[in-house]
């Protein structure tokens, strides 16, 4: 296996972040991505033509054009349509999302889970703390009533700060991977080295922007983040508490990337009603899953879970965070 190197590991250990370049073929892992998510594309494109939202199907533009275009004439960004995800509040049992096979075949790619297993050891479960992310040119972007585009940079945050309590002794690890080159113009990650080293800190709700949750800048060394730039074939690795974001995505084209998680088995995901399964076990392979099909049905068996939880207006039945309430740090 292609094992990380002591000094990677170091370097991880170190600075809570490791790129790691030409980790998987592309053209088996990403590009067979992209090619699925062209017919998701097509999917939304026909259905908004269809409702009458948008003028034309855009169908004589490549993907990220097509996509802007769709979002220029819809003011959303239409995330959750690609997401291998759900939301936390208001699921419907019809609510857009893809779960499809080539998105799960990069969650068990060998080579990725050997970068993991460097980390965290054989016995590996894919954590469904999970999501694609696909964004434009930001000036081409809407904006929403707050002048912020729809579709922008990701604020500060530690992954840690996104899962629930239960997981606060998960060791949790992050990885990141462009699906096309990300160069720092295109609004790669950003990082803060060494900021694992400290604790969980306080996300504010509506900080700065309404609707959004961030870690003050006065509660870590701001100045000191560095962008991660990475081609694609290559991850970034991120410890649970490194304070990170991303850049805006000031090029030509759109920024594409998939973010993973991976933890040890047995230990909780931090979001138990979403699936996870094992994605690596040394000690009982056969228990490996490795059925995209099973995969999507899983998910789809908790959309209808989740289309009885947590509805707009009602109770909050299943929690997915811990930053409701007053924060002395976020006055
Ligand atoms: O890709 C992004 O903009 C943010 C990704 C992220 O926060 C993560 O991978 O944990
Ligand atoms: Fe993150």
């Amino acid at each position: 296996m292609a094992k990380l190197t002591q000094n990677q590991l170091d370097y991880f250990e170190e600075f809570g972040f490791l790129p790691v370049k030409n980790v998987f073929d592309p053209e088996k892992v990403t590009d067979p991505i992209i090619e699925e998510y062209h017919g998701v594309l097509d999917n939304l494109a026909e259905e908004l033509f269809k409702d009458g939202k948008i003028s034309s199907k855009f169908e004589e533009f490549p993907f990220g054009k097509r996509l802007t275009k769709i979002m220029q004439e819809t003011h959303e960004n239409h995330a959750g349509y690609f997401d291998f995800s759900l939301p936390f509040q208001g699921v419907k049992e019809d609510t857009p999302c893809w779960f499809g096979p080539a998105v799960f075949n990069a969650l068990v790619n060998e080579q990725i889970l050997d970068v993991v297993e460097s980390i965290i050891g054989s016995e590996v479960y894919s954590n469904p703390v999970q999501h694609v992310r696909i964004k434009p040119p930001e000036r081409e972007i809407p904006k929403n009533e707050h002048g912020q585009s729809i579709l922008g940079a990701t604020i500060w945050h530690q992954d840690h700060g996104v899962v629930t309590e239960e997981a606060d002794e998960t060791n949790m690890l992050t990885v990141w991977f462009p699906l096309l080159d990300a160069p720092v113009e295109s609004g790669p990650l950003k990082v803060v080295p060494g900021s694992h080293k400290g604790e969980l800190l306080t996300h504010c709700n509506d900080y700065k922007i309404p609707g959004v949750r961030e870690i003050p800048e006065n509660l870590f060394d701001a100045d000191g983040a560095v962008p991660v730039p990475m081609e694609k074939g290559g991850v970034v690795l991120l410890h649970k508490r490194t304070v990170h974001g991303s850049l805006s995505n000031v090029s030509d084209n759109i920024r594409w990337s998939f973010d993973l998680r991976y933890n040890p088995i047995g230990q909780h995901t931090g979001r138990e009603i979403f699936p996870g399964f094992i994605a690596r076990s040394k000690e009982n392979p056969d228990k490996e899953f490795r059925d995209s099909k099973k995969w999507k049905d899983t998910w789809m068996e908790t959309r209808k879970i989740m289309a009885k939880l947590n509805q707009e207006g009602g109770d909050v039945d299943v929690p997915f965070g811990r930053w409701d309430g007053e924060f002395p740090e976020c006055a």
